[in-house]
């Protein structure tokens, strides 16, 4: 059944309206105020679609990351719409959807630091798991089977115990942490409401994704922080948690891209999307202090007796056990060769491209 509509140009922003009568799709976002939220409402709107956004209410802003996309309705037309919502509330999920008649729903809100969800485990499994089941069933209870795809964001955190050596989409889950635990619990409701429902739901199991949009607590963008601040003298030294974690890096731009060609496939299915490169936490550390001109020497295995790495005579790195995890995922490193061949989809971002980025944005914000 073709879900799109046309529509002229009224009701639509002058700055993303392509063309006339074209077919317009409606997207409704969870997580739109997230780092993935702003690139992929980016995306979209530049696609035509109508954009509803999911955000929760705040004491105070958290539209930083969309405020450059959002115009007043009250000024002129628009396309991209911002409504109050949380994943733990299933009445509103429901009004949501009933209200925006969404073509396709991303499901990109989440709990969704992994050291967190070990300090409030109840909560995440509650957003990050139910929270899925609750969409999944507003468009269920809503008639909308075959009117709405459903996006899920899967993670890489789902293989957590590492059992291959690239994990792919036939590679088994072994969560490490509340987190993953409770999106496994969301992969397979997703899957069991395709199969059960005829709903063309979806997941994307995404590796680790960055950008200069990355929330300052994840471990890239703590880095690139540091960095800036450190050269700037606003901050003496970065305190870090395992630096021998290994990730597969990609940028989030290249990510949201894959995400939409997943939803646009003719049958629904689950797609690694990765970048096939692994890097340890320490050689991000490096590559982001190269960018300064800073060449750091790590003292004997690592970090000396009180835990810190020497550089350029100067301590800048050390190590504080409250950053690490009680139960760790050491390595992570996809293989996306069905969502390459099949999607047509491949990371266009080098790590170190990814690491030059965000260093300059973080100094940019500084200067
Ligand atoms: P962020 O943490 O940047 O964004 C998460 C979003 O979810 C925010 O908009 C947040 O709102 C919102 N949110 C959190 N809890 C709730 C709730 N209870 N109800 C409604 N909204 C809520 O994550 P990313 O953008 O990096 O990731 C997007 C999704 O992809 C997440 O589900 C994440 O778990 C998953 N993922 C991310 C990967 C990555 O590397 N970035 C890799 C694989 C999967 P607020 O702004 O108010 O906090
Ligand atoms: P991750 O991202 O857990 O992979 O989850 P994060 O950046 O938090 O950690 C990556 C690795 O770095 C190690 N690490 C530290 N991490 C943080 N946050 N802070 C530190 O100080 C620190 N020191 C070392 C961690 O132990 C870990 O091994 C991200 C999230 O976006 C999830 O939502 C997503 O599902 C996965 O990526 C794929």
């Amino acid at each position: 059944m073709d879900t799109t509509r046309r529509v002229g140009l009224e009701g639509r922003s002058p700055r993303t309206a392509p063309s006339e009568f074209a077919l317009t799709k409606t997207a409704l976002i969870t997580g739109v105020t997230g780092q993935d939220g702003a690139y992929l409402s980016e995306l979209l709107l530049a696609k035509g679609y109508i954009v509803h956004g999911v955000k929760r209410r705040a004491s105070s802003f958290n539209t930083t990351r969309i405020d450059h996309l959002y115009r007043d309705p009250h000024e002129g037309a628009t396309n991209f719409f911002l409504h109050h919502g949380d994943l733990t509330d299933s009445t509103g999920l429901i009004r949501l959807v009933q209200e925006t008649q969404p073509d396709e729903i991303y499901n990109l809100a989440a709990q969704s630091h992994v050291a967190v969800s070990f300090e409030t485990p109840e909560y995440t499994a509650n957003a990050d798991g139910i929270g899925t089941l609750r969409l999944l069933e507003a468009i269920r209870i809503l008639g909308r089977e075959k009117l709405t795809r459903f996006y899920q964001a899967s993670t890489s955190e789902l293989y957590g115990l590492i059992q291959e050596p690239r994990q792919s989409e036939t590679t088994p889950f072994y969560p490490r942490s509340p987190y993953a635990a409770a999106k496994l619990y969301a992969y397979w409701i997703t899957v069991n409401y395709r199969e059960a429902y005829g709903i063309h739901a979806t997941n994307g199991i995404l590796f680790n994704h960055e950008s200069p949009l990355r929330g300052e607590t994840f471990v890239t963008r703590k880095i690139t922080r540091a960095v800036a601040a450190i050269e700037k003298g606003t901050q003496a030294m970065l305190y870090l948690g395992n630096l021998d974690a290994q990730r597969d890096w990609g940028h989030a731009r290249d990510y949201v891209e894959g995400m939409w060609r997943i939803v646009q496939h003719d049958t629904p299915e689950d797609w690694v999307l990765a970048t096939g490169v692994t890097t340890s936490v320490r050689r991000f550390v490096e590559l982001a202090f190269a960018e300064v001109g800073t060449t750091l020497t790590w003292s004997g295995e690592g970090v000396d007796e009180q835990g810190h790495c020497a550089a350029t005579g100067k301590r800048l790195v050390a190590i504080d056990p409250r950053y690490f995890r009680p139960t760790e995922v050491d390595l992570l490193l996809g293989d996306a060769t069905k969502a390459r061949t099949r999607l047509g989809w491949q990371a266009t971002t080098t790590m170190e491209q990814l690491v030059a980025e965000m260093v300059a944005a973080d100094r940019a914000a500084l200067a």
